[in-house]
C-alpha cells in the first residue's frame, strides 16, 4: 500500500503543512534569530504570549525542549518534582529530567490527573536528608490518560495549594489548544495559575515544527540561556514560526472536528465484543483502546496491512490520535480498525 493511502492515526504529530501554510512559510520575513533579529519569531511569541496571557514567550524547537527548560528554570540538582502517572516529562523524554536537570520526578494521582491533597501528600519535609520538592508539573490534555482534560476547578486548587507550598506550577500544555476548545475556555484561563506553560504547534495545530515556552519576562530570560546551552537556538527560525503563527490563526476552531471523530471512532470500536474503550474517557482527539488477551502489537500489524496506523501505548493498549490530515478519513480508519479487531477477538473465542 502507498504511504499516501494510509490512514496514520498514530499522533497528531503526523500532520504536513497545508498548502497555504507552506506559503505562509515561504513568504516569511526573517533573520538570526539567535541575535534576536527574526521578526517572525519575534511576532510569534508576542502573540503567543498575549494569547496565554503571559509576559513573554520563546519560542523552541520541540515540546520536549519546553518542558525541559522550564524543568531547568525552576529547580536544582538534587531536587524532587511532581508529576502525574505517566507524565510525558517523565516518560518519553529520555529521561532528561534526571539527565538534565538530576531531578528525581515522583507521580501522583492516577490516569493523568491528581488532587490538591496527593500534591500535600508528596511535598518532602525540609530535613536536609530529603529532596527538595521544588515543583509541579501538569499536563493538559493529558497523553497517557487518553487525551483527557483536567477540570478548571481541580486545575486552579492544584496549582494555588503547590502555590502556597512555595513551589512552581509548569503546565506541559502540548495539546492546551484542545483542552481550551473541550472545556469552552480562553487558553489565557487555563494558563493562568502557572508559572511556566509549554505549548505546541506541531500537534494539532497541524504545523511542521515548533512549540514555545511562556512565563513571565525575568524566567523568559533565563530560558533563553538554556535553550542555547541545549542547542535550541535556531537561526532564520522565522520560516518555521510562520507555520506555528498560521496555525495558531487558523487551525484552533476546527480542533472540534477532531474530537467529534475520535468520539465517533470510539463509539464504534466500543460495540466491538472483547474490546475495552472508555468512552468517558475520550474527552479530546484521542482514544485508547484496551484488547485483553490480544496484543497490541499484533492489533498495529493487521491494522497496517489494512492500511491503518495505530500507536502501541502498553502489551495490549492501543492508541488513536484524530487529527487535520484525517479530517475526513478518520472515522473510515475506525471502521476498519473495527473489523481488524472484530476478526483477532472472534479467533480468539
Ligand atoms: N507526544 C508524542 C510522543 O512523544 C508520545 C505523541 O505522539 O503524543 N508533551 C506532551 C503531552 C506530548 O504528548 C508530547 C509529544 C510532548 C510533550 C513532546 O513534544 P515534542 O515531540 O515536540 O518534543
Amino acid at each position: 500500500m502507498a504511504s499516501s493511502d494510509l490512514i496514520d492515526l498514530r499522533s497528531d504529530t503526523v500532520t504536513r503543512p497545508t498548502a497555504a501554510m507552506r506559503e505562509a512559510m515561504a513568504r516569511a520575513e526573517v533573520g538570526d534569530d539567535v541575535f534576536g533579529e527574526d521578526p517572525t519569531v519575534q511576532r510569534l511569541e508576542e502573540t503567543v504570549a498575549c494569547l496565554l496571557g503571559k509576559e513573554a514567550a520563546l519560542f523552541v524547537p520541540s515540546g520536549t525542549m519546553a518542558n525541559q527548560i522550564a524543568i531547568l528554570v525552576h529547580t536544582r540538582p538534587g531536587d524532587e518534582i511532581i508529576v502525574s502517572e505517566g507524565a510525558h516529562c517523565a516518560w518519553y523524554e529520555s529521561g532528561a529530567a534526571a539527565a538534565l536537570s538530576g531531578v528525581q520526578p515522583v507521580s501522583v494521582g492516577s490516569g493523568g490527573l491528581f488532587s490538591a491533597d496527593d500534591v500535600v501528600r508528596a511535598v518532602k519535609p525540609t530535613f536536609d536528608w530529603y529532596p527538595r520538592t521544588s515543583m509541579v508539573a501538569l499536563e493538559n490534555t493529558h497523553n497517557r490518560g487518553g487525551g483527557r482534560v483536567w477540570p478548571m476547578a481541580q486545575l486552579r486548587e492544584v496549582a494555588e495549594r503547590a502555590r502556597q507550598l512555595g513551589l512552581r506550577v509548569h503546565l506541559d500544555g502540548a495539546r492546551m489548544w484542545n483542552a481550551a476548545v473541550a472545556a469552552g475556555v480562553e487558553a489565557a484561563e487555563i494558563a493562568a495559575p502557572f508559572d511556566t506553560v509549554a505549548c505546541c504547534f506541531s500537534k494539532g495545530l497541524g504545523a511542521p515544527a515548533g512549540s514555545a515556552i511562556c512565563s513571565s519576562r525575568d524566567a523568559i530570560k533565563a530560558a533563553r540561556r538554556f535553550r542555547k546551552r541545549l542547542g535550541g537556538g535556531m537561526r532564520q527560525a522565522g520560516i518555521l514560526a510562520a507555520g506555528a503563527l498560521h496555525a495558531l490563526e487558523r487551525h484552533r476552531a476546527r480542533l472540534q472536528q477532531d474530537h467529534d471523530n475520535a468520539r465517533s471512532i470510539a463509539s464504534l470500536l466500543a460495540t466491538v465484543p472483547g474490546v475495552m474503550v472508555d468512552l468517558q474517557r475520550v474527552e479530546t482527539n484521542m482514544v485508547m483502546v484496551d484488547s485483553p488477551g490480544i496484543p497490541a502489537d499484533t492489533i498495529a500489524a493487521r491494522a497496517r496491512e489494512q492500511g491503518v496506523l495505530v500507536a502501541v501505548f502498553g502489551p495490549e493498549r492501543i492508541r488513536i490520535v484524530t487529527h487535520l490530515d484525517v479530517a475526513d478519513t478518520a472515522v473510515e480508519g475506525g471502521q476498519r480498525l473495527a473489523r481488524v479487531l472484530a476478526s483477532l477477538t472472534g479467533a480468539r473465542a
